[in-house]
């Protein structure tokens, strides 16, 4: 395994250059797909055509995370995303990565297939931690600011970048004193997770700060309100505005692009890669 590689279960995702990570919602209320993915036989087709396109690994997510969004039970969400895990496990040869926070979907999503945990609480939740590490698997530690619910009502920061730093400092030495190695960690700024187009945009130019931490970084902006705010563009356009973004991330150093528009974005990307 080099210095550059994850080990996702029995498959491997090499970082040597930036890879995308599409988007599939199995939400019936996520504010892009409309829940039109929320069955087990569309999540699969959507998610064939994510690899068909280039996509490296799908990050499955059965609980919405937008502003405002209501929380689901563990029993909801793991009937949401097992059977479309397993499917996909089965069905395709794909590195599946879990958006949750809860310990329990944790376990369960490892057990149907899944390579990689991609947490928005950065394993803050209860027993998060512990069912993280036992899992074996790499994690995507994020920051955000407050919970969704409330998260966007006037967040403050002295300084973002150090605040959002120093945060994933800290989460990294809980999980390594947890007993996860380093080359299992991912960080994430977690652009739009209690921040102001302020401060989504001071984080952005620090991308490359952030690799100095020297963990893969992940970048999830697709389609998101900065976008909007910058653009004056709605959620259904903003794939152009998100193409730009998801460009200058790769060449800032970003390792893994976090994005709904899998084939746009990795034609983007293969530029960058050639001409940068
Ligand atoms: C992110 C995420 C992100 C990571 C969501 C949305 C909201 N996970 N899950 N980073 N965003 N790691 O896609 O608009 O930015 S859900």
């Amino acid at each position: 395994m080099t210095k550059n590689t994850l080990q996702c279960a029995d498959r491997e995702l090499r970082l040597d250059s930036p890879v995308v990570m599409g988007i599939l919602n199995v939400t019936p209320d996520s504010f892009s797909d409309d829940g039109l993915f929320s069955n087990r036989e569309a999540a699969l087709r959507q998610a064939e055509k994510m690899v068909a396109d280039g996509a490296l690994v799908i990050d499955i997510g059965g609980e919405s995370t937008r502003p405002g969004a209501k929380s689901v039970s563990d029993d909801e969400e793991l009937d949401r995303v097992v059977p479309v895990i397993e499917k996909i496990h089965q069905e395709l040869d794909v590195i599946i990565s879990i958006d949750t926070s809860k310990a329990i979907v944790m376990k369960e999503a490892a057990s149907a297939g899944a390579g990689m945990l991609n947490d928005v609480m950065a394993l803050r939740a209860d027993g998060a931690l512990k069912a993280a590490q036992e899992t074996g698997l790499p994690v995507c530690l994020m920051h955000m600011k407050g919970e969704p619910r409330t998260m966007q009502s006037e967040p403050v920061y002295d300084d973002v970048f150090l605040e959002v730093k120093g945060f994933l400092t800290q989460q990294i030495e809980r999980c390594l004193a947890q007993g996860f190695k380093k080359e299992q960690i991912i960080i994430d700024p977690g652009f739009g997770f209690g921040k102001t187009l302020a401060h989504n945009v001071k984080l952005f130019k620090h991308i490359n700060a952030f690799t100095e931490l020297n963990l893969p970084v992940l970048v999830g902006a697709s389609r998101k309100s900065m976008i909007g705010q910058i653009t004056g563009r709605n959620t259904d356009a903003r794939l152009a505005g998100s193409l730009a973004l998801a460009t200058l991330a790769a060449i800032s150093g970003a390792a893994i692009i976090r994005v709904h528009d899998v084939a746009e974005t990795v034609d983007a990307i293969k530029i960058a890669n050639a001409l940068y």
